[in-house]
């Protein structure tokens, strides 16, 4: 039985807490739960005060057989960050706008190089995807297809990380896009006239969209993960999409991260549920408490906030 929870972004004093909450308790070797494991959908860095200590309190339950935990596309960026190609020069740029998104950890870590170093390393271990025998753990997007497509290169290897940033597949294969999904989403293009500036004030020709839901029949609010309002009530031109599959009702029950959700916790479908309720932000460190049942329950979720409890 498993407590799947959600982006932690450093926020470890929510994380002790929400794990108290579920009845975890901590021992020489971290935190455990005599009946249950957590599963932890990744995004543990950048934004908050404590992610040494959150990394720690992760990687420990891992390392004990007490939690499994996927890769966040935070992570990712912080493996691309750090790493350079054949021509010496880094996998994600070190410019102002990367370099601000990545700065509380870069000065949480200041000091403890080899402390960095390791955890590095163990991103490199971490999965894309976990596909258990009943549910699923993505960071942010289950896509069968994709899943195929990476088939047994689940893990971002330092080869593998090299081999996805080359010109081969940058931004251009089908397997540079199945990790890209799995780690970032799904985007579509907005239809042509209309335009989307996100919160940084920056235009947008994508946006991300709710890949759990039917498109055909759906209209563009419900569909895209951010309202347009010059868009509502218009019906999705399924035609102009790049991909029509949907996750179908019938299979396992999908649990990811990654969405920066507001308000308090509740399932998308009967067999999908994003845990992330945005602590990066002030909300609340949410978890889905899944005890074996094929339909996915509003009730199932615990959370606490950012400030109090
Ligand atoms: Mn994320």
């Amino acid at each position: 039985m498993y407590d799947i929870i959600g982006d932690i972004h450093g926020h470890a004093g929510q994380l002790e807490k929400l794990l108290r909450k579920m009845g975890y308790e901590k021992n020489g070797n971290g935190y455990s739960h005599p009946e249950r494991t957590a599963v932890f959908v990744g995004d543990f860095i950048d934004r908050g005060p404590q992610i040494r200590e959150t990394l720690k309190i992760v990687r420990d339950m891992t390392e004990h057989g007490n939690a499994m935990a996927v890769m966040g596309n935070h992570e990712y960026n912080a493996l691309c960050y750090h790493t350079k190609n054949e021509k010496g020069e880094y996998l994600r740029k070190q410019n102002e706008n990367n370099t601000n998104q990545h700065s509380a950890t870069l000065k949480q870590f200041e000091g403890h190089d080899a402390e960095w170093i390791n955890y590095l390393e163990w991103f490199h271990t971490l999965p894309l995807f976990l596909d258990l025998n009943e549910i699923r753990i993505v960071h942010a997007c289950w896509d069968n297809d994709n899943i195929e497509i990476l088939g047994n290169r689940n893990t971002i290897s330092p080869d593998f990380l090299q081999e996805l940033n080359s010109e081969k597949h940058y931004k251009s294969s089908s397997l540079f896009c199945a990790a890209d999904e799995c780690l970032k989403g799904r985007e579509e293009k907005i239809p042509e006239g209309y335009k989307f500036t996100d919160k940084h004030g920056k235009e947008r020709g994508e946006m991300r969209v709710r890949w759990y839901l039917d498109p055909s029949d759906l209209n563009y609010e419900d569909f895209y993960m951010v309202k347009i309002a010059e868009l509502s009530g218009m019906k999705v031109d399924t035609e102009k999409l790049k991909k029509k599959s949907y996750y179908q009702e019938t299979e396992k029950p999908v649990f990811c991260g990654h969405y920066w959700f507001e308000g308090d916790p509740k399932t998308e479908k009967k067999n999908v549920a994003c845990v992330d309720y945005s602590i990066g932000t002030g909300g609340k460190l949410a978890a889905y408490r899944w005890s074996g049942e094929k339909d996915l329950t509003d009730e199932n979720f615990v959370w606490v906030n950012a400030n109090g409890d």
